[in-house]
């Protein structure tokens, strides 16, 4: 068992993210066995889900005319649009099956406001809406996070700079996590994470 106050969060490890969902990471199943070993070492676990409604404005397809995979200004900046994935209610937003969920205390859903979209399990992408998550783990005691799942570039990597930003000290397993890797996003994302002060491991 690691400290008491070491929560494990794993970062959205949903159908979509993985081989043949909507919005694959490569490889992002081979992540799981693992993710389910990790849980029995920590005594806070947190799950995250996104959890979009269907005309969500990070969608391309409700941008007519617009790619997926192309920026869009946002009222509060620019927003890669994405392949439809993570919808409320359907098989692509389920955790993948092979995840053990029992493990649990809190699972936390983001990314349901249309107008916004939310990488991070923290803060929503106009860096202002809270999702609550700080305010938990503070209350309980947390004082470091180790983040695995889905994807190392994307939500991992904005919820390990915002755990930073929130007074956590921050683990990144790269071995337990897989990238989208969209021009140079993962090596953006460790050169930001890395000058913010999380430590990647393997
Ligand atoms: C994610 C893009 C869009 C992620 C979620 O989980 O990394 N990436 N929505
Ligand atoms: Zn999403």
């Amino acid at each position: 068992m690691r400290a008491a106050d070491e929560a494990l969060i794993v970062v959205d490890v949903q159908n979509d993210f993985c081989p043949a969902g909507a919005l694959a990471a490569a490889g992002g199943d081979q992540i799981i066995p693992r993710i389910n070993a990790l849980m029995d070492e920590f005594a806070t676990v947190v799950l995250t889900q996104d959890w979009h409604p269907a005309d969500h404005s990070s969608f391309a397809a409700n941008h007519p005319g617009a790619a997926a995979f192309s920026l869009f200004d946002m009222p509060y900046g620019p927003q890669v649009l994405w392949p439809v994935h993570c919808v409320q209610g359907t098989a692509g937003a389920e955790f993948h099956p092979a995840l053990r969920r029992d493990p649990a205390h809190l699972i936390i859903r983001k990314g349901f406001r249309s107008a916004i979209d939310s990488y991070s399990a923290f803060f929503e992408n106009d860096r202002k809406t809270p999702t609550g998550l700080a305010g938990y783990l503070h209350e309980i005691g947390v004082k470091k996070l180790t983040l695995v799942g889905l994807a190392t570039d994307y939500c991992v990597a904005y919820s390990a700079l915002d755990g930073v930003e929130h007074g956590f000290s921050v683990d990144l397993l790269e071995g337990a996590c897989r990238a989208i890797d969209l021009n140079g996003s993962l090596a953006d994302a460790r050169a930001r994470t890395l000058a913010a002060g999380v430590v990647w491991r393997d």
